[in-house]
């Protein structure tokens, strides 16, 4: 079972009032672990002055307290300002979701005018940037969000059109291999991200992928 499964204040279709940007370069995808229906992986996105954030959060355990965590995460990181940087986004998250399980989260964002990405996460997120010369790794700092964490990194990379930013849940293997037939063009986020799960979800874990293609010119 494949379901996209988002919170309802996400929109992943048509176009940014704000920015006239395409959204449809966002896919998501979770699935629950195979005992359970409810999932403790969360795929959000949103803008903020032009920029989008994309976040995923895995939250521990699985079925409803994890979705629950997750879902905190999202919430909190939504309601963060502008200006705040991405590891005082996630260290807010820390203070909001002390009553929660807690969660690993990936959070990134891309400044379509300076043509960058950022990212920074805490806990076994899976986060890759490809691009026509590189597949790069970003790398997660240690700890539980909710819980305390450690060694949070803010990593920033140019990101062009027809670049690709991934993010995937330990549902995934550390090192699932995107082929070259799934990053060409033809393939939209959804679809991406769709496949990339198909190929590489373990039954014993929630899975979750989110997919953003920057949009060419
Ligand atoms: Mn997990």
């Amino acid at each position: 079972m494949i379901e996209p499964n988002w919170p309802n204040n996400t929109r992943f279709s048509g176009r940014d009032d704000a920015t006239h940007q395409p959204l449809a370069t966002v896919g998501a995808v979770t699935r629950p672990i195979a005992s359970d229906a409810l999932c403790g992986d969360v795929c959000a996105w949103w803008w903020r002055n032009q920029n989008l954030y994309l976040s995923l959060a895995d939250g521990l355990g699985h079925g409803e307290f994890a979705r629950e965590a997750a879902l905190a995460a999202m919430a909190s990181a939504q309601r963060q300002p502008a200006d705040t940087s991405l590891s005082d986004i996630i260290a807010r998250c820390d203070d909001d979701l002390r009553a929660t399980r807690g969660v690993a989260i990936g959070l990134a964002v891309v400044d379509a005018t300076a043509q960058t990405v950022s990212f920074c996460g805490v806990g076994n997120i899976r986060a890759l940037l490809i691009n026509a010369t590189q597949h790069r790794r970003f790398i997660c700092g240690y700890g539980i969000v909710g819980a305390g964490f450690k060694n949070l990194f803010i990593d920033t990379q140019q990101f062009f059109p027809g670049d690709i930013l991934m993010m995937a849940s330990d549902g995934l293997p550390e090192h699932f291999v995107v082929s070259d037939p799934l990053s060409e063009s033809s393939c939209s986020a959804q679809q991406l991200a769709e496949a990339l799960l198909q190929e590489w979800a373990v039954e014993t874990d929630d899975a979750a992928v989110l997919v953003y293609r920057a949009p060419a010119c």
